[in-house]
């Protein structure tokens, strides 16, 4: 049997992201050096890079490199601008697929972020398999690769997703701390700055095992009591910080990539409708409104768009969502091309009272009565129990059902 330890932490952190995410969007940047950062003007650029995908780095070139100095190792790189909104949106993807996992997220940058998943085990695996599980998903629906530390502590996950990059997945197990610090550079302590780690020479502290084997007074004595004693702890592997989530949850949303590109819209909007019923399902059940509605839809070849609508007031209800996330889909769609994704996000999230949410209070309250209908018929038998017949597309609906309401129809 396998035994689980106290607490599953994953430290994910992308690949070569910025860089990673312009390969991705134009595959002729594929197999070639790429420096994102300002254009260098003939080497006289100012500005530093960004980042550097995995074959510019074999010139030498590296974040916050000056620009002038990229150029002179590799002019023959592809220097891009970053694009931050986009990169934003790839973020908030990933973050999706975490999301999947547990509530506990604690993100430390744009393409970084630690995951507690103790608690997500009986549902998903151990760490290790969850870890897997997020890898994948981030290749197959993203397409960019993340390395993933797992361990008992953030300090030792932290640690361990950089030590396979790219796409690595690195585990230490419990109890087996020591021997996986013991031999790391001292420089890997967290909070080791240049000033730290001259007198860890003076110590004659080359590892981190060396610093384990010193006493916590000497440690005490020479980085003053709050740093010795962390350092002490550190090397030891003795780390209980706690992740702590960013809690304010920005957006919900959910998206499905077809097994196989879809040529047929009706298939396409019926899982559209399928995933706003999801969307608005779980609002409803975390107490939450979205006054934005964003649409996602990527075709074959992955070229992908976003578009969204804000409405006057949050909503969280299939009916109230689904008119507009329809509308959008079919105002970005170009009916030629097959569809390999789409997907349906509200954000601009705000607490409702249960019972009394916007829609329930305004007007008519058979919107929320629906609602709330379907939740505990989903609640006893499972989603997928109510179909909206109504809200299908023409010659999709299934056996008429009794809602109540005067729902529009579903054709044009
Ligand atoms: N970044 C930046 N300036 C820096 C460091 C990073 O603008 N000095 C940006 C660009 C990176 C992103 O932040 O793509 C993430 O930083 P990382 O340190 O994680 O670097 P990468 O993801 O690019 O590479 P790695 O594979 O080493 O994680
Ligand atoms: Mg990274």
């Amino acid at each position: 049997m396998v035994t689980l330890g106290k607490r599953a932490i994953l430290h994910v952190d992308m690949d070569a992201f910025y860089a990673a995410v312009e390969e991705r969007e134009n595959p002729a940047l594929r197999g070639k050096p790429v420096v994102v950062g300002s254009e260098p003007k003939e080497g006289r650029g100012r500005g530093v890079v960004a980042t550097a995908n995995y074959a510019a780095r074999r010139y030498g070139i590296g974040s916050a490199m000056p620009i002038s100095e990229a150029w002179r190792r590799c002019p023959s790189a592809v220097y891009i601008r970053p694009r931050m909104r986009l990169y934003a949106e790839v973020s908030r993807g990933v973050r999706d697929i975490f999301e999947r996992f547990t509530d506990l997220i604690e993100p430390i940058s744009i393409d970084e972020a630690f995951l507690d998943v103790t608690a997500s085990r009986r549902l998903y695996g151990d760490g290790p398999e969850i870890a897997k599980r997020i890898k994948s998903a981030i290749r197959s629906e993203e397409r960019l690769t993340a390395s993933i530390g797992c361990a008992a502590s953030k300090f030792i996950a932290k640690i361990a997703s950089d030590l396979d990059k790219p796409d690595g997945l690195v585990v230490v197990e419990e109890g087996r701390e020591a021997e996986f610090l013991d031999p790391l550079p001292i420089g890997r302590l967290w909070g080791a700055g240049p000033k730290a780690l001259e007198r860890f020479r003076r110590l004659r502290c080359a590892t981190i095992g060396d610093a384990a084997s010193l006493e916590r007074d000497v440690l005490v004595r020479t980085f003053g009591e709050s740093m010795g004693d962390r350092f002490h702890r550190l090397s030891r592997g003795l780390d209980e910080r706690p992740v702590v989530p960013d809690h304010v949850r920005k957006s919900l949303g959910k998206e499905s990539t077809f097994g196989e590109d879809v040529a047929d819209r009706k298939v396409v909007e019926r899982t559209l409708l399928d995933l706003t019923e999801k969307v608005a399902a779980s609002l409803r059940r975390k107490h939450m409104a979205g006054v934005t509605i964003t649409l996602k839809l990527r075709w074959e070849g992955f070229e992908t768009v976003t578009r969204r609508r804000t409405l006057k007031e949050p909503v969280n209800t299939t009916e109230r969502i689904w008119p507009v996330a329809r509308e959008l889909l079919r105002a970005a769609d170009r009916p030629r091309l097959k569809v390999r994704l789409v997907g349906v996000t509200l954000s601009g999230l705000d607490r409702v009272e249960s019972g009394q949410s916007d829609l329930f209070r305004e007007g008519s309250n058979v919107d929320g009565r629906v609602a709330e209908a379907v939740d505990t018929l989903a609640e006893r038998f499972g989603s997928g129990t109510v179909t909206r017949a109504a809200l299908l597309p023409d010659g999709e609906k299934d056996a008429p059902d009794d809602d109540p309401e005067p729902h529009e129809s579903g054709g044009n």
